[in-house]
């Protein structure tokens, strides 16, 4: 399965295409919009947010709600547009247009003119922008939808905005995440919320923004997802990889993660002990003829996923537009400037934790489709369910 995006974050549309998908999957655009509307919560969000209402049309592979096996594109308009059809037009010469000259640190700005040969910074921003990622949570959900057929589950939350954690017992949680939907900032602790809500207010009048932490929780992962046989096929390369291309992550772990290097290897490693029952509060897995007690691989050994919950934790850095701006030079004379004040959030930290989740059930779903095959859902259901008998295992539930 493979999928990619287009569109400007001032132009008329974006667009999501995922090839791959099997024929045969119930899908419905309220459950892609319902997606679309999780990323657009939040405290701390633009002004942009209030504009847009994203919603997808469906334009091809699907027909009386369920997929053909072709292509599945889809649209999803920008309201903004409307207010933009000069500035972003797709013909003409935009004469008596300016173009945006200073770049903002920290976002893709500068290297993206140097890179593209452009004079207008305003040609980078476009597609730079973190609008891109309204698609690959439309593109995520219909992987979710698969899945959530193959009884894989995915919830996300927030761990930590700014210096504000939700307290160590949330880590790992899935009901904590699951709870963590209530929240405005996707925090499962409502003391964290309050004080978190209170960290962005604050960033917010100083004129800078916030960064944070978020996890995503898979539950229900065969094992035998990836393969150590070669580098690129490795689930934790991918997961990485994937997750690590959110706009403004600068950093993934995968269960332990970084924290993991600094013990013995006797407390890191998941100890194996016989029969099917787990005494992990992350129950919900493919029942195997034997349980481990830990998680701190975070569901992945050797490169693939070994049976237990999947555990992806990314960081994500201040958004790099500041009301305050920061200094920079303009491009073209290369003299000391301020960077422009691109309308933009304080914090974004829940939108990049639905995300996350999106491009991990990307990469799951992917994983899934190369280990089970199939062109229909029955047949990747009847494959899927062989290979439980061989390995003496269970679905969940
Ligand atoms: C975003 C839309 C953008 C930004 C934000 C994310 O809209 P606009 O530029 O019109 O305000 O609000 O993008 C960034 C923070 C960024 O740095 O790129 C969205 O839909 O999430």
């Amino acid at each position: 399965m493979i999928f990619h995006t287009a569109g400007e974050t001032h132009g008329p549309a974006l667009l999501a295409v995922v090839e791959g998908l099997p024929a045969g999957l119930a899908v419905r655009a309220e459950i892609l919009n319902g997606e679309l509307a999780r990323r657009q919560t939040g405290h701390g969000r633009g002004d942009r947010m209030k504009i847009e209402r994203d919603e997808v049309e469906i334009l091809s592979g699907v027909r009386f709600g369920r997929t053909l096996g072709g292509p599945v594109a889809l649209l999803i308009r920008n309201r903004d547009w409307a207010n933009w059809r000069e500035k972003m037009a797709q013909d003409g010469k935009g004469e008596g247009i300016p173009p945006l000259l200073t770049a903002r640190p920290g976002h893709a700005d500068l290297a993206g003119v140097l890179k593209y040969g452009h004079k207008d910074v305003r040609n980078v921003l476009e597609r730079a922008s973190a609008r891109e990622t309204a698609a690959r949570v439309a593109a995520g959900a219909l992987a979710r939808l698969f899945l959530s057929g193959m009884d894989v589950r995915i919830a996300g939350h927030v761990l930590s905005i700014g210096s504000v954690r939700v307290p160590e017992e949330f880590r790992g949680n899935w009901d904590g995440a699951v709870r963590a939907e209530k929240s405005v900032l996707r925090m499962a602790d409502p003391g964290a919320e309050g004080r978190a809500i209170r960290w962005i207010d604050r960033a917010g009048k100083a004129g800078t923004s916030a960064g944070g932490t978020v996890e995503t929780i898979a539950k229900g992962v065969p094992p035998g997802l990836g393969s150590f046989a070669s580098w690129d096929r490795r689930l934790d390369g991918r997961l990485a990889g994937a997750v690590m291309s959110g706009p403004a992550v600068k950093g993934v772990e995968i269960g332990g993660g970084f924290s993991l290097s600094s013990l013995p290897g006797s407390r890191v490693h998941d100890e194996v002990f016989p029969g099917g029952k787990t005494g992990n509060s992350l129950r919900g897995n493919v029942a195997l003829p034997f349980h481990r007690k830990t998680n701190r691989g975070g569901g992945v050994e050797g490169g693939m996923s070994n049976g237990e919950p999947i555990l992806v934790r990314a960081a994500m850095k201040p958004i790099p537009t500041q009301s305050r701006p920061l200094r920079t030079v303009s491009v073209g004379t290369w003299k000391p400037d301020l960077a422009h004040r691109e309308r933009s959030d304080v914090c974004a930290v829940p939108a990049c934790s639905v995300v996350v989740e999106a491009m991990v059930a990307l990469v799951l779903a992917d994983a899934f489709l190369e280990k089970f095959g199939g062109d229909s859902m029955k047949e990747i259901t009847y494959n899927y369910a062989g290979y439980l008998r061989g390995i003496g295992a269970r679905k969940p539930g």
